[in-house]
């Protein structure tokens, strides 16, 4: 497919905003959705819409396939070794809460949680609160000027006391690619869980998390073309029938009597409720659309686009780019000198251009570099080298006008 074939999917892109055409560079935050994935839900509700797992009837019974459908897309999507390893979850911060909170009874004071300081807050405060919870210390690795983790840290940090190692594949605030494979395996010689938040992964490359060898992997499908209010936990057999179950209900239990309950076994174990069918359907289609682009394509689209943007930005007086590690994806982060990020972005919205601005759910990145937030431009598939030539001269212009 090229480029506007791509950009023909996704209906979004042809309306105006402030009388202006759309130019959306929000894709860390949420990307837009293929007419394929609306289809998939209309198809859904008109057609077959009923409970999973539940009925004998026919609509219950193609609901349920349909749903189990996407269980196996995405188990070769990562490459799990088995389906019952894909948990669906409400998004990546449900599903790092959900491993947290596994780990309580498993913890206890002279344990170790290591994380980065390249997390979201998603990825940070679950284990604030396991270390609360447990009396287990929160350590952290340092990042570097380039937004880079420090490795010495790491090593030093990581002892045969750590029990968690949770850090992010990619970050939202900076684009750092993580070192993911490496991590993993210097954690698990010392005998650590390995917990990885790939949010910003997931969208933009293809992932094996049997290569990476890690134990827990995250993701939200709304960041990888698909519905918001469902994501994914992948988690390695061994550890998710150690992990007790993270909410109790219907669907998660084998027998239940007055006094108590005994618990299916995976991936059911971790569904209680009635899951989001419509979510989990609209995915399926997302990562359909995905493939069809290609994952190797969509990957060195956005490298050439990262490449061109920078180029772009840092041609404008006063603009700094944040986060330029060696290895990098899909974020444009930056500052201009004497301007807030927010006054910026407000006059970028006025000329159609849709960017995020403020701390980006990560505050310790932030306060490290000592700024109040970036203006941040991120990429997807359907992201333009035209759509950078706009976001450069309207910055030209906010500029203009602020200063
Ligand atoms: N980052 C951003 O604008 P949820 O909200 O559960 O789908 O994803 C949380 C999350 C976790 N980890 C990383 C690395 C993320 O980027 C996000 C979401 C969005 O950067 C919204 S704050």
């Amino acid at each position: 497919m090229n480029l506007s074939d791509i950009r023909a999917h996704f209906p979004i892109l042809r309306r105006e905003v402030h009388g202006r055409p759309l130019v959306y560079l929000d894709n860390a935050a949420t990307t837009q959705k293929p007419q394929a994935v609306m289809d998939a839900l209309v198809d859904y509700y008109g057609g077959y819409n009923s409970n999973v797992h539940r009925g004998v009837h026919q609509l219950s019974q193609e609901a349920t396939d349909a749903f189990e459908k996407v269980r196996l897309q995405l188990q070769a999507h990562v490459n799990a070794a088995h389906s019952h390893e894909i948990i669906f979850t409400k998004g990546t911060t449900d599903s790092l809460n959900l491993v947290a909170h596994g780990f309580r009874s498993m913890l206890s004071k002279g344990d170790e949680i290591l994380v980065t300081q390249l997390e979201h807050h998603s990825n940070l405060v679950p284990w604030q609160m396991l270390a609360q919870h447990s009396g287990a210390t929160l350590k952290y690795v340092s990042m570097d000027g380039q937004g880079a983790l420090n490795m010495e840290d790491f090593h030093a940090q990581l002892t045969a006391k750590t029990k968690i190692l949770a850090f992010n594949h990619i970050s939202n605030a900076l684009g750092t690619i993580n070192p993911v494979k490496a991590m993993a395996a210097a954690a698990h010689a010392l005998g650590a869980v390995v917990v990885v938040d790939g949010a910003q992964a997931l969208p933009h490359s293809a992932i094996d998390v049997q290569d990476l060898d890690v134990d827990f992997y995250a993701g939200s499908a709304h960041k990888m073309y698909g519905p918001t209010g469902i994501g994914l936990l992948y988690g390695k057999t061994s550890w998710l029938e150690k992990l007790p179950p993270y909410q109790g209900g219907g669907e998660m239990i084998a027998e239940v009597a007055m006094e108590k309950s005994s618990y299916a076994g995976l991936p059911h174990k971790f569904e209680a409720g009635t899951p989001n069918i419509a979510g989990v359907i609209g995915w399926g289609a997302a990562i359909q659309w995905m493939h069809s682009v290609g994952m190797d394509q969509i990957e060195a689209h956005e490298h050439e686009l990262l490449q061109y943007g920078t180029a772009l930005l840092e041609a404008i007086p006063g603009v700094k780019i944040y986060g330029k590690a060696p290895k990098k994806a899909a974020v444009l982060s930056f500052n201009v000198a004497g301007l807030h990020p927010y006054d910026v972005g407000t006059l970028l919205d006025q000329m159609g251009i849709a960017v995020r601005t403020g701390q980006h759910c990560t505050q310790p990145i932030m306060d490290e570099f000592g700024i109040p937030g970036t203006i941040r431009a991120s990429l997807a598939a359907y992201t333009s080298k035209e759509d950078l030539d706009a976001l450069a001269r309207a910055l030209e212009k906010a500029i203009a006008l602020l200063s």
